[in-house]
């Protein structure tokens, strides 16, 4: 008898759970650096959704990626693998293969209707899905085609921030009601030449931003960081990043001003054309010209992520109209961090933290209490088992991350102590391939291919990783720590050209 009503209880539990299956929402933006959200302590602007995500929620100050690169980040979210496991290890070369397992397959057979809407870059076409419309490559600002799931184009008209978000909002309007959906958003925004939508333009003209303080490094005692290009001094170009055209838009590579139509191409002059009348007037040259990209940039980049926001607000609204808000699990998050003049840098790729750490805040009403700050090293590796915790289906074995809840439920459960990295791309802005791994105090990188070398950071005295103890008297038992948590990290997760790599040593110059 007994038994009997504790199998009845059982089974009414598990009915009662998967009825409140939660619905899932992930925002994948490009790019966008926690330094300028203001949820992240930020003064740069205002970023009001993003921070409401975090005040209903959960902030995650500790969240990084495996591969801070587009392509491979996205691979890792819906596989929960690693690189080397996903096969997609960087822009250049790789092409996701769909036929593999996914937390979206998972999903998809335990009922719930999954979409992938936007900015994909996974070469292949995205399989394992009830519905996909996305963004071929990088995507368009203006005007953005998209690839549809019957194999044809579509264009659309307006700024694809906006169209992300409307076709997004179409589909969640179409949607079977009676079952959960998951819904991945995938921006454009905020990736590089940062194209602000023309109501955003001149935001930002009135402030002068503060130059990081190590926007003048001479990255002495770091090698990878010597020789790559990467820098707001040489490598962003005027006409193409800046749009400082000269004459038209030949520099225009993206084809993004091409794309406009005569009203956007209007707003788009009448910004852009006096601001590089009076940079012609002033004839700068050396710091002072460096300088002047810098702000320039910052204003391009910070409008572009107005629209970001805005648009995130927009689907916090559309859930809260349709009365969606609190059977809704809500993630933001960007593939990557990104450097916003920090070592005189942009772009991503190095495991230093702006561009390791990515921001992520989650809201998930009646789990995780609004106003939260986690501490715990997460990573975009914990998604995949995350939703399927919380969606109650069983974790495939295989899976490399942790499901993030017994951490945000109980505060003592322990997180993960060291967080392992590796970076393969050898191509664009030469950041050379490497990996490495970072706990509380220490990060330990051992950088191969285009350069040869090993880094060792204490990011209590050090934050911004400038000076480079590996091989310093007085660093040998820490380094040797290290090292042997990093082949630990490498037999755990089955790296195994990290370990060749080990295994052949540093050769000595000749
Ligand atoms: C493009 C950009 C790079 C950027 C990569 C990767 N060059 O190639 O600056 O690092 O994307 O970005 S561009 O001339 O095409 O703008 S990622 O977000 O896809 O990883
Ligand atoms: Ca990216």
């Amino acid at each position: 008898m007994k038994k009997i009503s504790l199998l009845f209880l059982l089974l009414c539990g598990h009915l009662t759970y998967a009825q409140q299956q939660p619905n899932i929402i992930i925002i994948v933006s490009d790019d966008h650096a926690f330094q300028s959200i203001g949820a992240y302590g930020s003064k740069l602007m205002k970023t009001p959704s993003i921070d409401r995500i975090a005040k209903e929620g959960v902030r995650f100050d500790k969240g990084y990626v495996t591969n801070s690169i587009c392509g491979p980040s996205r691979a890792v979210i819906l596989t929960g693998k690693y690189s080397h496991k996903n096969g997609f290890k960087d822009n250049e070369n790789s092409r996701f293969d769909g036929s593999q397992d996914s937390f979206i397959k998972q999903l998809k057979g335990g009922g719930y209707q999954t979409a992938w809407i936007g900015k994909w870059h996974l070469e292949s076409t995205p399989q394992g899905f009830d519905h996909w419309q996305v963004l071929p490559d990088q995507g368009q600002y203006y005007n953005p085609d998209f690839l549809m799931q019957d194999g044809t184009k579509k264009r659309y008209d307006g700024y694809v921030t906006n169209v992300v978000e409307d076709v997004a909002e179409e589909w969640l309007d179409q949607r079977d009601q009676a079952k959960p959906f998951c819904l991945v958003i995938g921006h454009k925004a905020t990736h590089r030449v940062w194209l602000p939508d023309t109501a955003d333009m001149g935001m930002f003209d009135q402030v002068t931003f503060p130059l990081p303080h190590n926007f003048y490094d001479d990255y002495k005692t770091r090698e990878a960081a010597k020789v790559q290009d990467m820098s707001i001094a040489k490598t962003m170009i005027m006409g193409y990043d800046l749009k400082m055209f000269g004459s038209e838009a030949a520099a225009d590579r993206e084809g993004s001003v091409k794309r406009m139509n005569a009203a956007q191409r209007a707003k788009f002059n009448a910004y852009y054309q006096p601001i590089e009348a009076d940079l012609k007037a002033r004839n700068l040259s050396g710091k002072a010209l460096t300088e002047w990209k810098y702000q320039h940039y910052m204003r391009d980049y910070l409008s572009t992520a107005a629209s970001l926001d805005r648009n995130i607000g927009r689907t916090l609204d559309y859930l809260d109209k349709k009365g969606l808000t609190k059977n809704t699990i809500v993630i933001y998050m960007s593939d990557q961090g990104f450097y916003l003049g920090e070592h005189g840098w942009f772009d991503k790729r190095f495991i230093y933290e702006e561009s390791f750490r990515t921001p992520m805040v989650m809201r998930y009403p009646g789990v995780i209490k609004p106003g939260s700050v986690s501490k715990d090293f997460v990573m975009n590796l914990d998604i995949a088992p995350t939703m399927l915790d919380a969606a109650g289906i069983a974790i495939p074995k295989d899976i490399q991350g942790k499901s993030m809840l017994p951490q945000l439920r109980d505060k003592k459960t322990a997180g993960r102590k060291v967080m392992f990295y590796h970076y393969y791309e050898n191509g664009e802005h030469s950041v050379s391939p490497h990996f490495g791994i970072r706990n509380s105090r220490y990060k330990l990188i051992r950088f191969y291919k285009r350069v040869n070398s090993w880094e060792l950071f204490d990011l209590k005295k050090d934050p911004n990783e400038l000076n480079n103890l590996y091989g310093k008297p007085g660093y040998e038992k820490i380094t040797a720590e290290m090292k042997k948590e990093l082949d630990a990290q490498i037999a755990s997760y089955e790296d195994q050209d990290a370990a060749a790599i080990l295994a052949q040593g540093i050769k000595p110059e000749k």
